[in-house]
Parts: C-alpha cells; structure tokens; sequence
C-alpha cells in the first residue's frame, strides 16, 4: 500500500523537502507526500510544495476563537486526503487532545532535541545554557503529552567551542534531514507501529530514547 503522507507546517520546510526529495528518490518505499498545510500563508514551505505540485493549504489559526475549532477545521482539512500517516515538520501550534486521539499512531514529529531533554520551545539556547556536550534531534510519535510521545530515531551532534543557537540550529537539521526521511520509510513499509504506547519497529518495543542514528550500520 502507497503510504499517503500530509505534511503540517509553519515555517520554511526544509524537513518537508528532505520528505518530498526522499519520495521522488523512491525512499519512501513507494509513499508520497500528497498534501502539505501551514497554519501561516507566508511559511517557505508552501512555496516548496506548490514547487513540487503538491497540493497545499492554509488554515490560520488566528481566524478560530479556540484550540478546538482550528484543529476541528485542521482535521477537516487534512482527511480530504485520505493520509496514513501526518508529519509535523516544524509545526509550531500545540495539538489537543481530541487532535491527536484522531491520529494516535500516524502522527510523528520531529523536535530538535535529545528528548526527555527539553520539550516545547527554545531547545539550543536552553542545551547551550546546560553546557551540554551533544545536542541533537528526536522523530516520535505524537501523543497528548507536548513532546512526550515515544522516540523513534535519534540524532546526536556534538556542541563545539563557539556554537550558538544559530549554529547548532543548522548542524541539528543537517540531521533531522537524515533522520525523518528514515522514519517516514519505516512507517511507509509497515515496519514501524505505535502499540499500547510504544514505538515498534519490527515487532521489536523500541529502546527508550529510541534507536540512535549514529548507531545504525
Ligand atoms: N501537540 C501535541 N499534543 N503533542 C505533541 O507532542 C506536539 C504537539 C504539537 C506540536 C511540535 C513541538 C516541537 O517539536 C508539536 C508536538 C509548538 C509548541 C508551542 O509551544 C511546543 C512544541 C512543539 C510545537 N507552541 C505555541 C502554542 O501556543 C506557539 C508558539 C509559536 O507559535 O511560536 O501552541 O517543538
Ligand atoms: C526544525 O528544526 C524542527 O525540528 C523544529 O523547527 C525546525 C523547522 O525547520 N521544530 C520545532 O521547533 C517544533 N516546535 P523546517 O521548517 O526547515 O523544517
């Protein structure tokens, strides 16, 4: 079965293209990204999508009066096209809960840190203000907890002498381009399932912190 792929956005969508590069590729097992939708008109990320003749949307979330309505409208949206699978790429509204009971088990995200460290916003300043050696990214799968669903694929960068949040920004997503494309395949070709609250890629529960990339043969 084609994996059918909406993708969610808000910004320039530089993992949207590692998706829409990794399908035209055929290394999304056969799947494809058939529509992508931003919550703000002027998002980047639009443009690489209309660029690529992918359906897109807007739905703005200033035009609802509550969290409810714009994922109601969200949800609307996205079911027209019949996905197996939504990938927050750089979505920057939190979801509720009745969102994401919706799609509990088709919906990743990628977030730019090495969870359980640092949930919600401001990731780099905040490993940087740690004096954390490493920095990285994790693809998971969403839940009702903000960033708490389980891990899937990790990343790992190392933090150097100098770095800001503006450099270890763009080495952080140097690797979320490697990582989400890898995920996406998973899910694609079956393997990877979300059960009884855990990731499970090959009938296997995955490690906690999820399978280290830089691990991987
Ligand atoms: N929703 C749920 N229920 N669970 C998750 O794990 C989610 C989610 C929605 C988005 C992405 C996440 C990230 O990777 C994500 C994961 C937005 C915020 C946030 O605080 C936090 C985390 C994430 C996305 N958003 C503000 C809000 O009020 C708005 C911030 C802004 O517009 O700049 O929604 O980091
Ligand atoms: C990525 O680093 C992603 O992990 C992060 O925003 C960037 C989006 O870049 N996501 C969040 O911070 C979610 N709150 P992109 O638009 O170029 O893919």
């Amino acid at each position: 079965m084609a994996c059918r792929i909406v993708v969610l956005i808000s910004g320039g969508g530089s993992n949207l293209q590692s998706l829409i590069d990794a399908a035209q590729s055929d290394q999304l097992a056969g799947g494809s990204v058939v529509a992508v939708i931003s919550n703000k008109a002027e998002a980047g990320g639009l443009e690489r999508a209309r660029a690529a003749g992918i359906c897109t949307a807007c739905i703005a979330h200033g035009d609802f009066d509550s969290r409810e309505s714009f994922d109601d409208a969200l949800k609307t949206e996205i079911d027209q096209y019949q996905p197996d699978l939504v990938i927050l790429a750089g979505f920057m509204r939190i979801l509720t809960p009745g969102f994401v009971r919706h799609y509990l088990g088709r919906l990743l995200n990628i977030h730019p840190s090495l969870l359980p460290k640092y949930p919600g916003l401001h990731t780099h300043q905040r490993a940087l203000d740690a004096g954390d050696p490493e920095a990285g990214a994790t693809v998971h799968f969403v839940t009702e907890e903000l960033d708490g669903g389980p891990p899937v694929l990790q990343a790992k960068v190392p933090v150097c002498d100098g770095d800001t949040a503006a450099t270890l920004a763009d080495k952080v997503l140097s690797k979320e381009h490697r990582i989400y494309p890898l995920a996406a395949c998973w899910f694609a070709e079956g393997r990877l399932t979300l059960e009884n609250s855990k990731a499970v890629l090959d009938g296997t529960i995955l490690p906690q912190n999820g399978i280290l990339f830089d691990d991987l043969p």
